[in-house]
């Protein structure tokens, strides 16, 4: 396919600013040494709020290859939302991508489709990417509803949605069961839903959007597993949370078809 290939780390709440600018150099470092081609893979990093300044300081300064995210993105423009993050004020400090609905932000702060679609609004309206989660959870996973329920997700998170800014979007499929878990879906079990997100785009707008948009896998993802999911024709990257803190795995999955 024409897809870039992308590769994010989602860091999640860990590492202070210290830590995270020594991150991204560390990587940079690795990818550099191994001569990384930064236009054939994508190397995305999301650290936490507090650490994004840094990290533009360092890529800015050093002119690293490497594109950030945030974690997550207010759905509210600006005003009296205490604790709140706007796209704008993210956008600001040259914020690519915003995570929007992982399933830790589903589980432990209540967030529904219709809070993912309003994030992923206001972020696109201030020229950040969405980088929509979805994915089910064990006992729809048991019921072999994997499919019907990822695809409502896929709904909500597109509704009011152009077919222009939907072709930007990108998806992640993080079956709720395979996090963290060390339980990585078979490279069969991603694609049948990475596919299937892939013809619901199709229907909702058409070929070319559906072709156009970047869908990943995310649970689990490691370098010893990464190519024969990425082998996938419907998988274009991954979501990496625990194996994106160590530059030197991180990097191998970046480099997954060494
Ligand atoms: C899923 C993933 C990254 P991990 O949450 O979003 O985390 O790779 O640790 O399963």
């Amino acid at each position: 396919s024409t897809r870039t290939p992308l590769m994010a780390g989602n860091w999640k709440m860990n590492l202070d600013h210290h830590q995270a600018t020594h991150l991204v150099q560390k990587l940079a470092w690795t990818l550099g040494d191994a001569k990384h081609d930064y236009t054939g893979v994508e190397v995305v990093v999301a650290p936490s709020f507090t650490n994004l300044r840094s990290v533009q300081t360092l890529v800015d300064a050093d002119r690293l290859g490497i594109r950030y995210a945030s974690q997550d993105v207010s759905a509210h423009a600006s005003g009296a939302y205490t604790g709140e993050v706007s796209a704008s004020q993210l956008a600001k400090l040259g914020v690519t991508y915003a995570i929007i609905g992982h399933s830790e932000r589903r589980q432990f702060h209540a967030e529904d489709d219709a809070v993912v679609n309003a994030k992923s609004k206001a972020a696109l309206g201030e020229g950040i990417v969405p980088l929509v989660c979805v994915g089910e959870g064990l006992d729809v996973r048991q019921a072999g509803e994997q499919v019907p329920y990822t695809l409502a997700q896929v709904d909500g998170a597109f509704d009011g949605i152009s077919a222009d800014d939907a072709a930007t979007i990108v998806v992640a499929y993080e079956p709720v069961w395979a996090i963290g878990t060390g339980e990585v879906a078979t490279p069969e079990d991603a694609q049948e839903v990475c596919a299937a997100i892939r013809v619901r785009l199709s229907e909702l707008y058409s070929p070319e959007v559906a072709g156009a948009v970047r869908v990943l896998y995310g649970g689990s993802v490691k370098s010893g597993n990464v190519a024969a999911i990425m082998a996938k024709p419907d998988v274009d990257g991954a979501l990496v949370g625990g194996a994106s803190l160590d530059a030197d795995e991180f990097a191998a999955i970046v480099r997954y078809q060494q």
